[in-house]
């Protein structure tokens, strides 16, 4: 395999696809050695150990990994023990820093609010301290439902303080989807708020997390933040700012954790009907987001970093939370979308807080370049050092105008590739050391190794098309990954794999220099806006309602969101498909999982095209819902179908 960087040192390479990191970076960036990939290489596992080192562990790791000998299961760091909360607060303000802005957030409204290291701090053990109150202990989830204030981080430390995993769920998703989520994790606690604003209207959260605790099948408590501020009657619940209030000035002391203990809960859309839940460790997990957040990131405690994301998915958890505040940064945290109120909204931000960093996803990407770079000309973005994507692929016009038009071709872009189940990052350039080629993500990170495979699990040569598997563990590797079976099984693929693979679902192409290029997801997920939906999931939403045979969702293509959520609705034989039908079933997936996964297709038909054997032929909806030949139809039961639905679509 040849080497991106002595290409450009030699020329060998097509210069013009290649983007050399800018020397003004380079200069002063965290990581500078081309040498670390071999170095890497040559000490792995040993090589983790810098991740652990840029943590305050209150007893060091007796060694970097368990490889678990000859069974399955595999640990990080194991002896190791910390605590997160200390990690994120603590040592930064014993080092003198407690006065520098820990977070800054800007609400939906336009108001702004200030917390520095000491002031987080002094929340966090309050907040902590008042979750002991309510008989939360060490191992029981807390649920976190909130938008993007500052009191989620507040109580996701807090919980890590006490040794609480905590669960966020995304403040978008449904009652029925929240209950789903506490009932798993047999949460009996839940953090949220009154109600946030969308388009500028108050929104009601309480009245969903009522709904979601009364279908619980245990007693539950609920904390509430006052996020409306008019003090409205909060029901029985207990109320945020009493339990702070009732603590402030206390103490509570971080509780150590064993480097795989767990940290946190996450739920991901995967290819069943069921979300798949994730569970993050203490030690991997918080050493793999610092070291991607100092090597990748290229973080420093005097940065302003701005990770558009919301909490509620893994890359707030990681690069809003986790990261940044393991490094002592400063983290820029948003509420809202970027057109609100104004389509110069998230250019005002970076002006007025001097952002260095930014990493957001090719979806607002994809908007900023509709809106034309007329709408950005008045501010100064020269506060930006280095650009961030993530999410889904950015083609090579989206990166390029970026890279323009944002960075004002001073700013390298890294262009990162990882999932909820790897915690962090995982392909990427490191920024100040490999050239960057617009539209293809990058190499396996130091220390990660991957391959792109064929259906038999063979690796497959450069230029070709597989699924992409990582091939040896990593820190931020998932419990349940870590424990072995899982992470054996999640290789669908054949029994002639060894062990040490877990398949990722994404289609991806290495290309001779190592770079690897990634082409969408292999499973029935769907990338809209860079959120993850699961068609089964969706498909169940719907045949849940009544009046409906059967259900089949597929995605349709779309400029700025990726991928649409397209519908194929067959009503009971009696029922009609009017207005009302639509309606339903809208509301019925908006009330199952929220209105993130709400069809913006839905194609009313008498039959879904089938194989002999019953199965729906979804590539054949695809194919009509984006205007697409479907080609043969010889497999079909039923090709008549395929006509009906073109013309259909049509109209
Ligand atoms: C972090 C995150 C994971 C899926 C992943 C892939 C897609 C993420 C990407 C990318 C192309 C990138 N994805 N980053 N595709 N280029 N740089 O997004 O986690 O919500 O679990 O989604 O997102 O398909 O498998 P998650």
């Amino acid at each position: 395999m040849s080497d991106g960087r002595n290409e450009i040192a030699t020329g060998q390479s097509r210069m013009d696809d290649r983007i050399a990191p800018p020397p003004s970076f380079v200069e002063q960036a965290n990581v500078t050695d081309p040498t670390v990939y071999e170095t890497f290489d040559a000490e792995w596992p040993d090589c983790w150990r810098r991740a652990a080192d840029l943590l305050t562990w209150t007893q060091s790791p007796e060694s970097v990994l368990d490889d678990g000998g000859d069974s399955d299961g595999v640990r990080w760091f194991p002896g190791g023990r910390l605590n997160a909360s200390e990690n994120c607060l603590d040592r930064h303000v014993d080092a003198g820093r407690g006065d520098q802005t820990a977070i800054q957030w800007e609400g939906k409204l336009g108001e702004t609010r200030t917390k520095t290291y000491r002031e987080l701090h002094r929340d966090v053990n309050a907040f902590a301290a008042g979750l002991r109150d309510l008989e939360v202990e060490a191992d029981d989830v807390v649920t976190l439902f909130m938008p993007v204030i500052p009191e989620l981080v507040v109580a996701m430390l807090a919980c890590a303080r006490i040794g609480a995993p905590h669960s966020v769920v995304f403040a978008g998703f449904s009652a029925d989807a929240l209950a789903t989520r506490m009932e798993r994790a047999e949460s009996d606690v839940v953090v949220t708020c009154d109600g946030y604003y969308r388009r500028g209207n108050a929104v009601d959260l309480l009245s969903k997390v009522d709904n979601a605790c009364l279908s619980v099948s245990y007693e539950t408590t609920q904390v509430v933040v006052d996020r409306l501020g008019d003090e409205r009657y909060l029901g029985d619940h207990r109320r945020y700012c009493d339990l702070l209030a009732a603590h402030d000035g206390e103490t509570v002391d971080p509780v150590e954790r064993a480097a795989d203990d767990l940290l946190f809960y996450i739920y991901t859309s995967g290819t069943t009907g069921e979300p798949t839940q994730v569970r993050h460790t203490t030690g991997g997990y918080l050493s793999h987001v610092a070291w991607t957040s100092h090597a990748v990131l290229d973080l420093e405690p005097r940065d302003t970093h701005w990770c558009t994301a919301d909490i509620g998915w893994i890359t707030g958890h990681s690069y809003v939370v986790y990261g940044p505040l393991a490094l002592g940064a400063t983290t820029v945290l948003y509420e809202g979308t970027p057109d609100q109120p104004e389509k110069d909204r998230f250019w005002k931000i970076i002006e007025r807080n001097a952002v260095d960093v930014f990493y957001t996803a090719p979806t607002a990407i994809r908007a900023f370049m509709k809106w034309g770079a007329d709408h950005l000309a008045d501010y100064d973005l020269s506060s930006l050092r280095l650009l961030g994507t993530v999410g889904e692929p950015i083609d090579e016009t989206a990166w390029k105008w970026y890279y323009k038009h944002i960075g004002n071709e001073e700013c390298p872009i890294v262009d990162t590739w990882w999932q909820t189940e790897t915690g962090g990052m995982m392909l990427s350039t490191l920024p100040a050391v490999d050239a960057m080629r617009p539209g293809v993500v990058g190499r396996p990170l130091p220390g990660v190794e991957l391959a792109v495979v064929n259906g038999l699990g063979e690796e497959l040569p450069d230029g070709e098309t597989g699924q992409l598997v990582v091939t040896k563990p990593w820190p931020g590797q998932p419990k349940s990954l870590c424990e072995g079976t899982e992470w054996a099984q999640s290789i669908h693929l054949t029994e002639s794999i060894d062990r040490w693979r877990y398949a990722t679902g994404d289609s991806a192409m290495r290309h001779d220099d190592g770079y690897v290029s990634l082409l969408g997801r292999l499973d029935d997920v769907l990338n809209v806006s860079g959120k993850r939906l699961g068609t089964t999931e969706i498909e169940s939403a719907i045949v849940a309602i009544d009046g409906i045979a059967e259900a089949a969702v597929v995605g349709g293509d779309d400029e700025l969101r990726g991928s649409t959520v397209h519908a194929y609705v067959s009503p009971e034989a009696n029922v009609a498909a009017a207005d009302d039908l639509r309606t339903r079933v809208r509301e019925g997936v908006e009330d199952a999982i929220g209105p993130v996964a709400v069809p913006t297709e839905i194609t009313f038909t008498s039959a879904l095209p089938k194989t002999r054997s019953g199965k729906i032929l979804r590539r054949y909806l695809e194919a009509i819902a984006n205007g697409e030949d479907p080609g043969d139809t010889s497999a079909l039961r039923n090709p008549e179908v395929v006509g009906e639905l073109e013309s259909l679509v049509d109209d």
